[in-house]
């Protein structure tokens, strides 16, 4: 509870905030005392813990419903956090939460484990309450905020957020899976909800297979061009902005589990329990929300025909099922609740004795010490879910577990199975497997069990909550969300270039000048590229260079360089210096070494659909954009171990989709080095896209420009969005050189 004596009439001190994340449920919740007073209390969670330190540093705001409806609350500051409250009638939580949000999507994203149903009013509703959110959100952000949106119940809060406020970097997280095409096409809203969540520059997914599936619904169903988690979305004017979607699997606050576990007072309360359930052998647990989509009738199934088979005896075994209410005035769940209670009834009934229990099953919410001390009494922790996003519940066993004793038991289909590949996995839907599973999971070794809880402990503790969320808040601010057009930082900074006596322009092609192709032969720099070329070429004391990791000829063919150009290519192995010829030179023995690398790159990319070679002076490419992400990772991988044995003195280099190998090393920093003693420039200005441009900024000097294209990190100091830019940046040094001799000349004159 807050100290404030009214905190709910206090106002907001701060109208706009640089971050302001949103969720249907703030992440607090009213309290009323003995005497009738009310206030708030921190509701902990996961998100709030990891998002806190962030939220206070960054002047952040909270904006989502309090949990009561038809109440008003006007926006209050909480432990540090500017919570803004959202309004719902009761009518707007039946259709807008239970109705659409917990009956149609929900069943719907998790394999229609129970039928979707579709009602247009909720769908109408939906709408209404999700642009109740974005303005919500929108009046609380700052100019240029950062917007994090989050859960299936805000999808269409991205695209109404954009709409409204087009300067904002606006984030999503889906915390439930997204389906595959064939069952997500059935929802009646498919383009509406795709499009109110392309609003976002970027969509974060539990799973890559979530991130996979959204990708190919929106090609499905809108055509937009997607290459790995990159998605183009036509914008205004026949651009192009570029959303990214990808995964990031959540996680918890491990620290704080481990803390609670290593407490005196939580470890005697574990061995309470164990006592209270008359000291078994093995006590296993399932800790879930009473929701179809956990799998807990499944996992009561196995266990009841394990003590039907007399392989199990609750003399030794017992089973503690934690099922706390959810969702109670949501038709499916009043049914399931039913369900299980009526299993549990009959096995306690067919098993259990006087003195032993069968199931020992909790229909409530308990306090987390007591969650923890559940966990440490657990040898076994059983998550059977039939599909889930994550699981929290099996990285919190995990986290609990510093005596690296017990055995986690867990279900392909949620997606922490995708980092916890150290538990048992299981297919809850094949209970024979269940049912192994459980008896393997009882009789496991010590130093086995020890073993993988060492790794499991390992994976959740490497990537916690807090690595979660400033891994998606970094891809948000620093690489999805570039701006469109020319930041006033670069204006200054190529007008200060443009002072120098001798400037060189250096460009790199592909990605930078013209937009990514398939295939290269058909790159092109975009309309105005030339134009503002030639600006420059006229220019005294400017000197324009295209450096490529293309070969030289490839790269003539291309660009179609006015005279002039100065041109570097096979990142500076050729280079091309006001000369007719292309120079370059090896020795007999990189010749004969060429050759053996041929060799190994053809096999492999004749044997890999989607893979082609680009042949250059001194090396070799091997492409895979066309290739799927696994099989473009295995031909990279065969590639460069059999190359490493082989050819163990090659210089790698990783691009985009390709992996280029080559036996005279040179990069395009030397490249540009090179440029920099031919043209005797003072100053450098310097463009690129990818990971090989790195090596030209990294050999920028003070007063030089580097200039990145689109998202990723990079030493550049400034950015741009796309190719389509970058004529008008060239178009600006132009300029402002330009200006430059005219109030040389005028001085002159006067
Ligand atoms: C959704 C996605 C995804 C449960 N009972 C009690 C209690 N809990 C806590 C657990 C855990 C949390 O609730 C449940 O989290 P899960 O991840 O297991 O599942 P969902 O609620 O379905 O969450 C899921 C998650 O979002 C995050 O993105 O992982 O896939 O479905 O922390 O400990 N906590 C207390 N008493 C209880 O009785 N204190």
């Amino acid at each position: 509870m807050t100290s404030s004596a009214d905190p709910l009439a206090s106002a907001a001190p701060n109208p706009t905030y640089s971050l302001v994340v949103v969720s249907n449920r703030l992440p607090v919740e009213i309290e009323v005392d003995d005497d009738g007073t009310e206030g708030w209390r921190t509701s902990p969670g996961g998100l709030v813990t990891a998002l806190e330190p962030m939220m206070r540093s960054s002047d952040g705001a909270w904006v989502g419903w309090p949990g009561i409806a038809d109440r008003t609350f006007e926006p209050f500051e909480n432990d540090g956090i500017s919570i803004v409250p959202v309004r719902l009638s009761e009518s707007e939580l039946e259709e807008y939460y239970e109705g659409f949000s917990n009956d149609t999507i929900w069943p719907l994203y998790h394999d229609v484990i129970a039928p979707p149903r579709y009602h247009r009013e909720w769908w109408e509703a939906y709408v209404r309450v999700n642009r109740r959110f974005a303005e919500a959100a929108a009046a609380a952000a700052a100019p240029g905020a950062t917007v994090w949106v989050h859960d299936y119940q805000l999808q269409l809060v991205p695209r109404m957020l954009r709409d409204a406020r087009p300067d904002l970097v606006i984030g999503f997280f889906n915390h439930i899976p997204f389906p595959p095409y064939g069952i997500y096409a059935q929802l009646p809203w498919r383009k509406q909800i795709l499009d109110g969540l392309l609003g976002a520059d970027l969509i974060g997914f539990q799973r890559l297979a979530d991130a996979g599936n959204f990708s190919r619904a929106v090609r499905r169903l809108y055509g937009y061009p997607t290459r790995g988690v990159a998605i183009d979305v036509p914008a205004p004017e026949g651009t192009h902005r570029r959303v990214i979607a990808k995964h990031f699997p959540i996680s918890i606050d491990a620290a704080a589990y481990e803390e609670l576990a290593r407490r005196p007072e939580i470890q005697e309360r574990a061995r309470q329990i164990r006592e209270d359930l008359g000291n078994p052998k093995t006590i296993m647990l399932g800790v879930d929300r009473l929701d179809y989509t956990k799998g807990i009738a499944h996992r009561i199934k196995a266990y009841g025909e394990l003590l039907a088979d007399g392989r199990l005896s609750v003399e030794d075994v017992t089973l503690v099922q934690v099922a706390s209410p959810s969702r109670e005035r949501v038709g499916p769940y009043i049914a399931l609740r039913d369900e299980i209670e009526l299993a549990v009834g009959r096995l306690n009934g067919d098993f259990s004795t006087i003195s032993h229990t069968a199931i020992s099953y909790h229909h409530h919410g308990y306090p987390r010490e007591e969650m923890v001390a559940l966990y440490l009494a657990a040898d076994v922790m059983l998550v059977t879910a039939l599909r889930d996003g994550m699981n929290l519940v099996a990285k919190e066993y995990v986290a609990v577990r510093f005596d690296r004793d017990g055995v986690l038991v867990l279900s392909e289909f949620a997606g922490a199975a995708d980092e916890l590949k150290q538990a048992v996995l299981i297919n809850p839907h094949d209970i024979d497997g269940v049912k192994a599973a459980i008896l393997r999971a009882i009789a496991m070794p010590r130093q086995e069990r020890l073993r993988r809880m060492r790794a499991l402990r390992r994976k959740v503790f490497d990537n916690d909550v807090a690595a979660w969320s400033s891994s998606f808040l970094r891809t948000l601010t620093e690489g999805a969300a570039v701006r469109p057009g020319i930041p006033d930082t670069l204006t200054g900074a190529l007008k200060d270039l443009s002072r120098a006596d001798n400037i060189l322009v250096a460009l790199d092609f592909d990605g930078t000048l013209a937009p990514h192709v398939d295939k290269p032969e058909d790159a092109r720099a975009v309309a105005g590229t030339r134009e503002a070329v030639q600006r420059l070429l006229d220019l005294d004391g400017v000197r324009v260079a295209f450096v490529s990791g293309r070969a030289l000829v490839s790269l003539q063919h291309v660009s179609q360089p006015q005279t002039g150009v100065l041109l570097t290519g096979s990142h500076g192995i050729e280079v091309q210096l006001d000369t007719p010829e292309i120079e370059l030179d090896l020795v007999t023995a990189e010749l004969e070494q060429l050759d053996a690398l041929a060799e190994v790159l053809e096999r492999i990319s004749g044997s890999v659909d989607g893979t082609w070679i680009e042949r250059k002076p001194a090396g070799l490419a091997l492409h895979t954009r066309l290739a799927t992400q696994r099989n473009a990772a295995a031909a990279q991988k065969a590639a460069r171990e059999e190359l490493g044995e082989l050819l163990p003195g090659l210089t790698v280099r990783d691009g985009k989709d390709v992996i280029e190998f080559a036996v005279r090393s040179s990069t395009k920093g030397d490249a540009l080095e090179r440029l920099r003693r031919h043209t005797g420039a003072d100053l450098v200005f310097y463009a690129g896209d990818d990971t090989t441009d790195e090596d030209a900024f990294a050999v920028l000097r003070p007063g030089d420009v580097g200039l990145k294209i689109g998202a990723g990190d990079s030493l550049a100091g400034y950015r741009v969005r796309g190719p389509e830019d970058v004529p008008l940046v060239l178009g600006l040094i132009a300029d402002q050189r330009a200006a430059v001799a005219a109030e040389r000349d005028a001085a002159a004159g006067a």
